[in-house]
């Protein structure tokens, strides 16, 4: 029986090798554009228009037509999502699961809503494909993905909540908190899939230290870890490096940020899904 993957293009992953695999893109729309983040987006173009906007800006998540086209024929899919607790993309593919579903009764959607995004969502795709090209059948997959995403942690460094704030996606009083020049905001994606600021850094070092503090903190002892940026390749090698000194064989790569988190990341964001405790 084949298993088919979906998620939403806020996994900042284009295709996997080897599994069926669909991305389903969230739009971001700037002054009348909508830039849809899929694999043709230019996102040169979006982040030179975005520093340009002086107009509201905002993203959409995919409705179920999208998310049926991704599930195509497939027997069994594994779909998944960034946080409900931010976007309504998780309950778009539940949606569009149950109608799946009822069209043919023979086939079965399990929608995960990941509490998370990027890198941690990376994660959890590379570990289900894994175990898909091991032969395991669908539930078991299910059953270790589920668990494996409470051991799965999200960290980041923003230099601007700006586009969460004007999205309503974190109260002003957390939006606040940046705005001062040079002062990043370090946080984690809370159990609850929102965004938990955890420290003020003044410039990228001291980012990267508090990053390291935490993600000790947190039970990291060398396993995965998916650094993604937007436009910082200085400080997401750096952090690696960092990693490297102190867990030589943890097993660390590094990616861009696509539409959707760069977006809301924004330039010199950079997020870290790490295997923890
Ligand atoms: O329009 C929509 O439905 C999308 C809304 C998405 C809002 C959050 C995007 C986060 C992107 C930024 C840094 C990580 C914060 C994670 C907190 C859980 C990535």
């Amino acid at each position: 029986m084949k298993i088919k993957i979906v998620a939403d293009s806020s996994a900042d992953v284009l295709a996997l090798e080897g599994v069926e695999y669909s991305s389903v893109p969230l739009t971001i729309s700037i002054e009348g554009t909508d830039f849809v983040d899929d694999e043709k987006l230019n996102l040169e173009e979006m982040l030179h228009r975005l520093a340009a906007c002086k107009e509201k800006t905002a993203t959409a998540c995919p409705g179920t037509t999208r998310w049926l086209k991704a599930f195509g024929d497939a027997d069994r899919v594994i779909c998944f999502t960034i946080t409900s607790g931010l976007s309504g993309t998780y309950n778009a593919a539940s949606l569009a699961a149950r109608e799946y579903e009822e069209k043919h009764p023979d086939r079965k959607v399990h929608v995960l809503d990941t509490l998370s995004t990027g890198p941690e969502m990376e994660l959890l795709i590379e570990k289900a494909a894994a175990l898909i090209r091991e032969g395991m059948d669908f539930e078991e997959i299910v059953r270790r993905i589920d668990n494996y995403r409470k051991r799965t942690y999200l960290l980041f460094s923003l230099k601007s909540l700006h586009n969460f704030v004007i999205n309503g996606r974190i109260s002003p009083a957390v939006g606040a908190l940046v705005g001062l020049l040079g002062i990043r905001i370090v946080g984690r994606a809370s159990e609850e899939g929102t965004l938990q600021p955890m420290a003020k850094c003044r410039g990228d070092k001291k980012a990267l230290q508090s990053i390291l503090t935490n993600l000790k903190e947190m039970g990291f002892k060398g396993g995965l870890v998916r650094i993604h940026h937007c436009c910082n390749e200085v400080l997401a090698s750096a952090l690696r490096d960092g990693i490297l000194a102190l867990f030589p064989n943890a097993d660390i790569r590094l990616g861009l940020t696509r539409g959707l988190c760069s977006y809301y990341a924004e330039e010199g964001g950079v997020l870290v899904g790490f295997e923890g405790a």
